[in-house]
């Protein structure tokens, strides 16, 4: 007992000694490398921050790593934090988790005896193109049969988690973790494909058999220039109490435990992790001065030694992204009915990200930093949005315009007449169930307005609105009722004299009025009373333009006596109406004359 205290005492000094070293390491091998990264000014800030802290004790505090996640050498969820049956059930605030090839968290599991590293080129300190893997097998108690990452995000500081287990516990085993920025997978004939990005994260620990002191070491691949290999950068150095460290720890299981997803390790039943088959442990990579690290791939490996130039033997390889996933929603589409569209752009880490949206061939009438936007314009529109840790990502949604108006015809324009006294307007149009509208503001519409045909009985102009119910679009267009009813002028009057004459000629002088000019037919009429009684109208024919009266038996005569002189006289007297109507073909038109008076004197008798 009095041992285990000691042993403790000196591991906690180490611990402080190990943390307080690693302050140093890190301003150093910031100074000494350029990194890519997402954003310059939130690196800078990182930075400034680091080296406050290192100035001030007053300045924030990093959560230590044992209050952010589980980190106590088993699965289970114990308390309120995650651990990674919280994960594995789907639940969690991680911002970044490894998915097996199903897309379902946690684990990435690795069959023992497939894809192991082989050749000489297999070494974390070359780059990826010169790895190789094969199918087989290594040691027993190299074997990685899971392995599995998360990211959180506290005060905006980027903390990793990752831990794996193993097939068998017949002594220690080495074990990397890398977190690559750029994409890293299996490639044809034993190959990887990817490549290493400066700001990759190699992190070194092992399985300690018993559960006992697990180095943890931590570098971040800088290309050349490095302190370690010429690739590789030191960070950073851990301790095994992840309570009481804000910058990087691991520890083992110390008593078997049970694993929430399929897992049997050698010579024992399924579901229990012997004591030092499970492996955890995470890091502060903004303590450490290096957070927007937007990682894309993990991979974990079993090694033969802690050196960065150790074989390399059993690995699992997987996608872990801290870019956060983004969908800009669905497409839209503008009408005349709806000419503005609203996109809603979404992401499984909101309320954790802010928004951006740009489109160079659209146009946003709505703040643009916000989730939904409003636009009124075909284009497409890309939204950006950036998580807590700084990684960005974009989707765009494509707005597409239906404004096409219909055709409208109104149709040829008509002409009423007085013999046609209505006219029928066709309207048409290119659109399927159309809806129609006829108007006028002149002219006069018999019965219903609102199909493709009226009737019209008035001179005017016809307006017709055609819409199409599809985008609400509209376009008119409009039709002229002409009148064409000038009736002929006519004048009709005798042309010989009256007296005793058997014969009275009359004579007709007529023009027609309708555009363009008719034929003009002619009717004569004799009455003797009320002309406009008398229908004994006599077709006479066209052009006939003269009249000879001389029937004026068809009237009895008034009795006249009158003197000359001492004489007396006694005569008759007869006197007929004439007339004539006129009637044009050209429009159907026709005038009656004013009744012209023939008269006839006979029988005088003295
Ligand atoms: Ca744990
Ligand atoms: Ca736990
Ligand atoms: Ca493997």
């Amino acid at each position: 007992m009095k041992h285990e205290t000691t042993r403790l005492g000196t591991v906690i000094i180490l611990a402080t000694l190990l943390v307080l070293g690693y302050v140093g390491i890190t301003g150093l091998a910031k100074n000494s490398h350029s990194r890519k990264i997402v954003s310059e000014k939130t690196k800078t800030e990182a930075v400034k921050d680091k080296k406050n802290i290192t100035k001030s004790a007053s300045a924030p505090v990093s959560p230590n790593l044992g209050s952010v996640f589980e980190l106590d050498g088993n699965i289970a969820q114990d308390g309120v934090l995650d651990d990674w049956a919280t994960l594995d059930a789907g639940g969690g605030s991680a911002i970044a988790k490894t998915l097996d090839s199903n897309g379902q968290p946690i684990n990435i599991p690795d069959p023992a005896g497939t894809t192991i590293f082989t050749g000489g080129g297999s070494k974390d300190g070359l780059d990826i193109p010169n790895w190789r893997y094969t199918g087989g097998s290594v040691p027993d108690k190299d074997e990685i049969l899971d392995a599995f990452a998360a990211a959180y995000s506290v005060n905006g500081e980027l903390i990793v988690v990752f831990g794996a287990d193993r097939f068998a516990v017949n002594g220690d085993s080495q074990v990397g973790l890398w977190f690559f920025k750029q994409a890293v997978g299996l490639g044809p004939n034993g190959t990887f494909t990817g490549q290493h990005s400066v700001g990759d994260i190699l992190i070194l620990s092992h399985f300690t058999q018993g559960g006992g002191t697990v180095n943890i070491e931590v570098y971040e691949w800088v290309g050349s220039g490095g302190d370690t290999g010429g690739t590789l950068q030191h960070v950073a150095s851990g301790v095994n109490n992840c309570a009481i460290t804000t910058s990087a720890c691991a520890i083992t299981n110390s008593s078997p435990i049970a694993s929430p997803w399929a897992y049997k390790a050698k010579g024992m039943p399924a579901g229990t992790i012997p004591t030092g088959g499970f492996f955890e442990g995470g890091v502060n990579l903004t303590a450490l001065g290096i957070s927007n690290e937007c990682f894309s791939a993990f991979l974990a490996e079993t090694r033969s030694s802690q050196s960065v130039d150790a074989t390399l033997k059993d690995f699992v390889e997987g996608t872990f992204t801290l870019v956060p996933e983004v969908s800009a929603g669905p497409d839209a589409l503008i009408t005349c009915a709806n000419p503005t569209a609203q996109l809603t752009a979404s992401s499984p880490l909101e309320p954790n990200v802010t928004f951006h949206w740009t489109t160079a061939d659209g146009n946003i009438t709505s703040n643009p930093d916000a989730k939904t936007i409003t636009v009124d314009r075909a284009g497409t529109y890309t939204v950006t949005i950036t998580g807590a840790t700084g990684c960005s990502n974009s989707d765009s949604a494509v707005v597409t315009q239906d404004t096409t108006p219909p055709v409208a015809n109104a149709g040829p324009d008509a002409t009423l007449t007085c013999s046609i006294t209505s006219v029928q307007l066709n309207g048409q149009t290119d659109v399927a169930n159309p809806v129609y509208q006829w108007s006028t503001l002149d002219g006069h519409i018999v019965g219903a307005s609102n199909g493709a045909s009226i009737t019209a009985d008035k001179a005017g102009t016809y307006t017709l609105m055609v819409t199409n119910p599809v985008n609400g679009c509209g376009a008119s267009d409009s039709a002229v009722v002409n009148a064409n009813v000038a009736p002929p002028s006519v004048q009709f009057s005798k042309t010989s004299a009256d007296g005793n004459a058997l014969s009275v000629l009359l004579t007709t002088v007529a023009s027609s009025n309708s555009v363009p000019a008719g034929t003009l037919s002619y009717q004569y009429q004799t009455c003797v009373l009320n002309c406009n009684l008398d229908a004994s109208w006599t077709n006479a024919g066209a052009n006939q333009t003269t009249f000879v009266f001389s029937n004026f038996g068809l009237v009895s005569p008034a009795a006249q006596s009158f003197s000359i002189g001492s004489d007396n006289y006694s005569g008759q007297l007869f006197v007929v109406n004439t007339r004539v109507k006129v009637s044009d073909a050209g429009n159907g038109c026709s005038t009656t004359s004013s009744p012209a008076l023939v008269k006839k004197v006979t029988a005088v008798d003295p």
